[in-house]
């Protein structure tokens, strides 16, 4: 097996290397292993341009000229690309829009009253989201008004409307926009079935119409499935506010029982936290010989439980494997999306007990208990009671924990940015207007083990808070920048005087965990927000999101909705699409046109900020904002 050498190259972390150096040790398999396995990987699939979508066959074709142009039906590059990026979008739209989905059905099954271990925690964002949906609310039971609010939902999947629910939120001129293109999302699902009906061979046989329902597929996402998963888990579990919480693998305890929550969906990990605070069960830990029960967070779930109740994280998508390393987790508790199927291998190197949760989601060697919210606190308290068990399998010999965690502050919901404003956004525009903040950015995503582990998210980050620029963190992005100790209101120090200063009067940190990855729609509802505000559009705010080290599915559909949102992105990994000239000329330049904002490809975080900086000073100036010479010159990038 080749390794790369140099575990430095492989992540910016401590915990990290000292967990990759036990497992050269202890010749313990990762995906860095595994990726160099792979490599070279292909070049027709690198750029987009294999297909196989019909038994005619897979096909490719040579994007320098010399081999096919054509697969066997007919279709050339463009249209190859242009379907297997829709395709993607669609994947990544459909994760995260079953995610709302099934955080929907909860909430339909609480108000029912037919739930166990759920409640409305947030009333006041219940009876909001009410008055947006139109949904009457004085003098009305809660309950009724919930169960009245999951039927407008429900519908907001199927194919009866017009336009999704959440479009209200958007300024005028933007949802003119989307009806003139004809991208206005209707239906969630419908769009994505939409999206597999026009790829399926001797459909849509134009790359930008194909692209156009692409962007539209990614807006079912962001205004729809996505946007439904964060308020409906808001109201059922509370909506954000600043919380302490630390990160790194030293958030173990080895004196304790461990257990990872692993995935996305916030339904099952809340039941868990519950449980681990019963009394009986803490008197089973302590029989068992541990102090106490320790949850850790891990990727987005993690994210979910440590905006909402400070949860430490163990780390980000790369530290899957690495946590199982310690030998000090009991269980991993598994929901679903960005799990490798690759944990139970390492666990079973140890004593780990993979506990699988989702029936959609099943991993050999994993212990299958079926999440059912209707006995959502009884499961919950079997899983913890078995990671009890686990623990009694633990060999203390083989427990290696990296010391020391990171302090960082969660829980930046959109309600509590306004909060720690007075109320509303005119501080913010000020500082805006002001020129102290010189505009905001969205640095969000995974890792990839193509790059240094977070080496993306951090240097992006730290340049533009020197720079003034906000910046707004979700998904692995977040516990990344939690590594690097940015997200304490102390991290001020790093930013620009003028960012400094509005962070420190406020007591907030320059770079603001706003949840895990369907938690992208608070930087939607804030854009909007701020659009309505100053009667604009989106397109016009000195806004960016950035996606340095993205890997999956769903982060495409992220990147399509924000930019058909009209917010410029920059993605660190290159997208399969560089096969056809005509899908990265129309991405990267004439979509500007079209939405007004565009894509750009920047490996290199140091010249992505430099872009993202040009195109921050080019909106101040639309918007006749004061330009005031930045304390650093810009750089000279691509
Ligand atoms: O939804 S950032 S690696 S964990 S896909 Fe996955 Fe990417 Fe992390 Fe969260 Ni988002
Ligand atoms: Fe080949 Fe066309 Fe079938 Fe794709 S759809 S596999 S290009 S014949």
């Amino acid at each position: 097996m080749k390794t790369p050498d140099n575990l430095r190259k492989l992540s910016i972390n401590n915990d990290a290397r000292e967990m990759l150096a036990r497992a050269r040790e202890e010749g313990i398999e990762t995906v860095w292993d595994r990726l160099a396995a792979q490599e070279p990987q292909c070049g027709y699939c690198s750029m987009g341009v294999s297909c196989r979508n019909c038994a005619m066959g897979p096909c490719r074709v040579d994007p320098f000229g010399e081999g096919p142009q054509k697969g066997v039906c007919g279709a050339d590059a463009d249209i190859i690309v242009a379907r297997n990026l829709g395709r993607t979008i669609a994947a990544g739209a459909a994760a995260h829009s079953d995610h709302g989905r099934d955080i929907l059905e909860v909430f339909a099954a609480l108000a029912a009253g037919d739930t166990t271990g759920y409640e409305i925690r947030s009333e006041d964002k219940l009876l909001a989201l009410a008055a947006e949906w139109g949904i009457e609310t004085e003098d009305r039971a809660v309950d009724d008004v919930a169960r009245d609010l999951a039927d407008a939902m429900l519908e907001d999947f199927g194919s009866r409307k017009e336009r999704l629910g959440f479009l209200g939120r958007l300024p005028e001129q933007r949802r003119k926009l989307w009806d003139e293109l004809g991208i206005t999302p209707r239906g969630i699902d419908r769009e994505n079935v939409e999206m597999l009906h026009r790829t399926h061979m001797g459909v849509d046989n134009d790359y930008a119409n194909i692209l156009l329902h692409a962007l539209r597929t990614g807006l079912s996402d962001g205004w729809g499935g996505s946007m439904l998963a964060t308020e409906l888990s808001d109201v059922m579990f509370g909506t954000p506010q600043p919380v302490p919480s630390r990160v790194n693998l030293g958030a173990l305890r080895a004196e304790c029982v461990n257990i990872a929550l692993h995935g996305h969906n916030p339904l099952l990990s809340d039941v868990i936290m519950q449980a681990a605070e019963d009394p009986e069960l803490l008197a089973f830990a302590k029989e068992k010989g541990a102090a106490g029960i320790n949850l850790v967070g891990l990727c987005c779930t993690g994210n979910e439980l440590q905006m909402r109740k400070g949860l430490p994280m163990a780390g980000n998508h790369l530290m899957q494997e690495l946590v199982l390393l310690t030998g000090a987790l009991d269980a991993m508790v598994v929901d679903y999306q960005c799990i490798m199927p690759a944990v139970t291998d390492v666990a079973k190197c140890f004593h780990t007990e993979v506990i699988s949760t989702a029936d959609k989601a099943r991993f050999a060697g994993a212990t299958h208990i079926s999440f059912d919210p209707h006995h959502g606190a009884e499961i919950g308290r079997e899983i913890v009671r078995r990671g009890i068990e686990a623990y009694g399998n633990r060999n203390p010999d083989r427990v290696r924990i990296p010391e020391g965690t990171v302090e960082m502050m969660a829980g930046f919901s959109v309600e509590a940015i306004l909060a720690a404003l007075g109320g509303t956004p005119e501080p913010l525009v000020d500082a805006i207007k002001a020129g102290k903040i010189r505009g905001a950015v969205a640095v969000v995503g995974c890792n990839n083990p193509k790059l240094p582990q977070d080496h993306g998210h951090v240097t992006l980050t730290r340049r533009l808070i020197e720079n003034d620029i906000l910046v707004l963190v979700t998904g692995c992005s977040a516990v990344a920048n939690g590594k690097a100790g940015h997200m304490m209101p102390a991290a001020a120090k790093l930013a620009g005087p003028g960012l400094r200063e509005v962070c420190e009067a406020l007591g907030i940190p320059p770079v603001l965990h706003m949840g895990s990855c369907v938690d992208n729609t608070r930087v939607l509802t804030l854009a909007a927000a701020l659009a309505g505000y100053l009667g604009t559009d989106v397109s016009q705010l000195p806004l960016a999101g950035a996606a340095p080290e993205w890997y999956s599915e769903k982060a495409v559909s992220i990147g399509a909705y924000v930019v058909a949102s009209g917010i410029f992105t920059v993605l660190g990994v290159q997208p399969p699409i560089f096969g056809s000239r005509s899908v990265v000329q129309l991405l990267a330049d004439g979509l500007e046109e079209v939405v007004g904002a565009k894509f750009a490809v920047e490996p290199d975080p140091e010249k992505a900020a430099a872009l993202i900086r040009r195109h921050i000073e080019a909106k101040r100036e639309g918007l006749g904002l004061p330009f005031i010479a930045p304390e650093k010159p810009v750089s000279e990038a691509a």
